[in-house]
């Protein structure tokens, strides 16, 4: 490939929809003489992604970005992933720990990178091979070298990330995924993303600390005919979902016995209806939720249905309550995700269910408290570059929304699309004042947002200044501009 025609690339990379992704090659590259990761065929067991567990306050990890070589219920791809695997390690931290994450770009160079702005005199950089790591969901400063999405790491090169959790974050589940503007949706759809798991004094307590631990990183990597992801095209091909890197395996449960599931939607598109039905019929199990998006809700909540929209987080106990084989399945485009067979025997577990530890952070914020409200819209703009947009705009580094801290916000966001668009924003959790089909008082990061529709929340803008985002997590509309920066500054 000549400059001349990978700059043909870089221009054509723009027009998403159309499909025209860059001419590149992915069988060349690094991952020549890697051996390929068979992953279990659909019918196995659920198999966990490997621990990484903090120690004395640090965990000091590398992740690896690289070209990986592996199937997917029995599919030989060759995806952008973490450490050569599916899914990434899950890491494992506590409330006040340090993780020092060395991030490694190993990929080849098979996408021509671009330029696209310059933020507080550094370059950024994107394009398919250039990435940078985001901590979804965490309150962690977002100045280098912690929760910095405009850093740009290119291939050959590494950064050393370092995030100081707050003794008091709330303790849940969370992940870690790539967010470089323009290739986040590519890069997540092929699989980098991991769990990242904050313990506290919810997992103190005795009836949830016996349950088995089940990590559940829900995502949809998409390939062409070649197993590869050349271009935003591929990212509509097929329909499976897979956890850890699995498509329905098997999960099993005694009679009586309570599990700890830990559920992540890391698709970059797909929004999951988890329901466990009864071999086809209208009966289910209960899902008991503990957190949502890694907030303890005040007391547990039985729900017969869980809609995690993507970049949604759940922590919910399952107890087998009735021998049989039943079916984890995702909604109309979630599809069967599991079976789950319980079996019958086994000691008779106490399914917890009451009030759950009080979080500072998580303090309901009244109307009273409100300092500033704000109305905005998200829309979508047809054309020759198709592109959704925030107030009629595109993303621009150059133009984040100056918000001081310590203020307190009242956010009506209405959807003037025919597409949901899953709602996030760094750093600090919202409190959901109404809409989204969402209990009024949930503490989120991600919300529901259906086509049409508005979502008001509340969210305190505290501890951190510093640059970040807001944006849809259909993480293709990301890339097409629907996204907005903010920047917290002292007062
Ligand atoms: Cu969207």
């Amino acid at each position: 490939m000549t400059n001349s025609d990978k700059f043909k690339g870089s221009l054509h990379r723009r027009h998403f929809l159309q499909g025209l992704g860059a001419a590149t090659i992915l069988g060349v590259g690094g991952c020549a003489g890697k051996d390929l990761i068979v992953s279990p065929y659909s019918g196995q067991p659920l198999q966990q992604p490997l621990v990484e567990t903090s120690e004395d306050g640090l965990l000091d990890t590398k992740v690896v970005s690289q070209m990986c070589r592996y199937t997917l219920d029995g599919d030989a791809v060759n995806l952008r992933g973490y450490n050569g695997k599916p899914v990434g390690n899950t890491l494992d931290i506590k409330g006040g720990d340090t993780l020092k994450l060395k991030l490694i770009n190993d990929m080849p160079l098979l996408d021509p990178i671009d330029a696209v702005c310059t933020i507080d005199g550094v370059m950024l950089y994107t394009g398919y091979d250039v990435t940078n790591m985001h901590l979804h969901g965490l309150h962690v400063s977002p100045k280098a070298p912690s929760d910095d999405i405009f850093i740009s790491v290119k291939p050959g090169h590494s950064y050393p990330y370092e995030y100081e959790i707050p003794k008091d974050h709330p303790p849940g589940t969370y992940f870690y995924h790539a967010h470089v503007h323009g290739s986040t949706a590519i890069q997540v759809g092929s699989g980098m993303s991991g769990a990242l798991i904050i313990r506290g004094d919810i997992d103190d307590i005795p009836a949830i600390k016996a349950a088995k631990e089940q990590v559940m990183v829900m995502q949809t990597q998409r390939f062409d005919a070649k197993g590869e992801c050349p271009d935003y095209a591929t990212l509509n091909l097929g329909d499976k979902t897979y956890i850890n890197g699995q498509y329905l395996p098997v999960i099993r449960m005694k009679k009586g016995e309570v599990q700890r599931w830990r559920l992540i939607n890391a698709s970059h598109k797909v929004p999951l209806n988890l329901k466990m039905e009864w071999y086809r019929y209208t009966t289910t199990m209960p899902f008991t939720v503990l957190c949502l998006d890694g907030n303890p809700l005040p007391k547990t909540r039985e729900v017969n249905s869980l809609e995690l929209v993507p970049g949604n987080r759940a922590d919910v106990l399952v107890k087998g309550f009735s021998p049989g084989t039943y079916y984890l399945t995702g909604g109309v485009e979630g599809g069967n995700l599991a079976t789950i067979i319980v079996e019958d025997e086994g000691e008779d577990m106490t399914l917890y269910s009451g009030d759950l530890p009080e979080n500072p952070h998580l303090k309901p914020i009244s109307a009273a408290e409100v300092t500033f409200g704000r109305r905005l819209e998200f829309g979508f703009v047809y054309g020759q570059s198709p592109s959704f947009t925030v107030n009629d705009k595109v993303f621009s580094c150059d133009d984040p929304w100056q918000i001081p801290l310590n203020s307190v916000e009242e956010w009506e966001v209405y959807n003037h699309t025919a597409y949901p668009h899953p709602f996030h924003i760094h750093v600090n959790p919202f409190q959901v004042v109404s809409g989204g089909g969402i209990e009024p008082g949930t503490w989120l990061d991600t919300m529901n947002f259906p086509a049409y529709e508005r979502i008001t929340f509340r969210t305190r803008f505290q501890k951190y200044t510093g640059k970040y985002v807001f944006h849809c997590h259909n993480l293709m509309h990301e890339d097409m501009g629907m996204m907005q920066g903010v920047e917290v500054t002292e007062t």
